[in-house]
């Protein structure tokens, strides 16, 4: 089922509007007649039901994008289960519950990939959601997911709420997290071949085997999606959002490598996790809406660096 959900007038909050994708939907967004409102942690500290609960009382969004996530790479993931658990279950059900009382005439939830099953047919499709076991290394952070997933569901059967979640694949661009220890694949890479071509140094290891394949999609294409969908889409069920643009992680160190003008080697740390094999989403509901991504990968990289190097300049 789709409607059309007019942004025009609107008061909009984008919730996590400091991350990645909450500051690209801003941006997104500025392009649209509406009011986006993006109170800060000290106005109101998701986690804590109090200061949800007030903040959207006394602020009355209509419409709201959850953002708002305890995100990172595969070892963040693994060193911080508890932080990717808790955090995100009590941000989803703080805003979803506080966005019905207050009566948000819609909101949508972003979800991730990784909430499918490991070894789900690929391309994974939607329906393909808790039909068997999660990825081990980031099972806490796919759970929480699930729950945010199952919400917006509920709310939907009991109250009638229009809310809706989208699934996004691996994301990149502006604003990325650039620690090493906390990051995903792709700014990593951005910065060990940065260095390295600064250091003159011959090599970069890489984590894992390299064998692992990944899709990626520009977080420009994503908030692009999320206000389509926002417009267009009102249904039960999550909606995958990814560009079809998939490679090995060695095929990525090296599109990277090739962007920045460096040809040392590539080494391997096996001792390293490589996590899910594979995880490709199947768009095929978003492209009958009639969206696609736009944004190719070596342009996005090539924007993404630039970026990394006005941003870092200690790197
Ligand atoms: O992006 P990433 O950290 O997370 O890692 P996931 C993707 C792949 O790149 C793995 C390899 O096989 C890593 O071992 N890799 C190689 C590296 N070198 C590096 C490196 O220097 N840093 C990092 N980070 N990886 C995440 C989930 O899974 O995907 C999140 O943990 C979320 O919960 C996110 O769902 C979208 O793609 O494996």
């Amino acid at each position: 089922m789709t409607g059309v959900y007019d942004l025009s007038g609107k008061r909009v909050y984008v919730a996590g509007h400091r991350g990645m994708v909450g500051s690209a939907l801003v941006r997104r967004l500025a392009s649209e007649a509406c009011t986006v409102l993006t109170p800060t942690r000290a106005d109101v500290d998701l986690r804590r039901q109090a200061d949800v609960e007030r903040w959207m009382a006394a602020e009355k969004p209509q419409a709201v994008f959850l953002a708002a996530a305890k995100v990172g790479g595969i070892a963040a993931n693994d060193r911080y289960p508890a932080d990717f658990l808790y955090d995100n279950l009590m941000i989803e059900a703080n805003l979803i519950q506080a966005a019905q009382t207050v009566g948000v005439e819609k909101l949508l939830f972003l979800g991730s990939s990784c909430i499918y099953p490991r070894l789900a047919p690929q391309p994974l499709q939607e329906d393909c959601l808790l039909t068997g076991p999660l990825e081990p290394t980031n099972e806490w952070y796919a759970i929480a997911k699930i729950a945010g997933v199952k919400l917006c569901q509920a709310y939907r059967r009991q109250h009638g709420a229009d809310f809706i979640s989208a699934m996004p694949t691996n994301l990149y661009g502006p604003g990325d997290n650039y620690d090493l220890q906390g990051s995903h694949v792709l700014p990593a890479l951005l910065r060990k071949i940065h260095e390295a071509k600064r250091d003159g140094a011959g090599a970069v290891t890489l984590w894992g085997t390299g064998t692992p394949l990944r899709e990626f999609l520009h977080v420009d294409d994503l908030a692009d999606a999320c206000v389509f969908l926002m417009k267009t889409y009102s249904s039960d069920g999550p909606i995958n959002v990814g560009s079809g643009q998939e490679l090995s992680i060695r095929a990525l160190a090296e599109t990277i490598a090739d962007v920045l003008a460096w040809s040392g080697d590539l080494t391997f740390d096996t001792a390293k996790p490589d996590g899910t094999p594979r995880k490709l989403l199947d768009t095929t509901r978003l492209h009958d809406l009639g969206w696609d991504a736009k944004i190719g990968l070596r342009t996005g990289i090539a924007e993404a660096y630039g970026w990394f190097v006005e941003n870092h300049p200690d790197a």
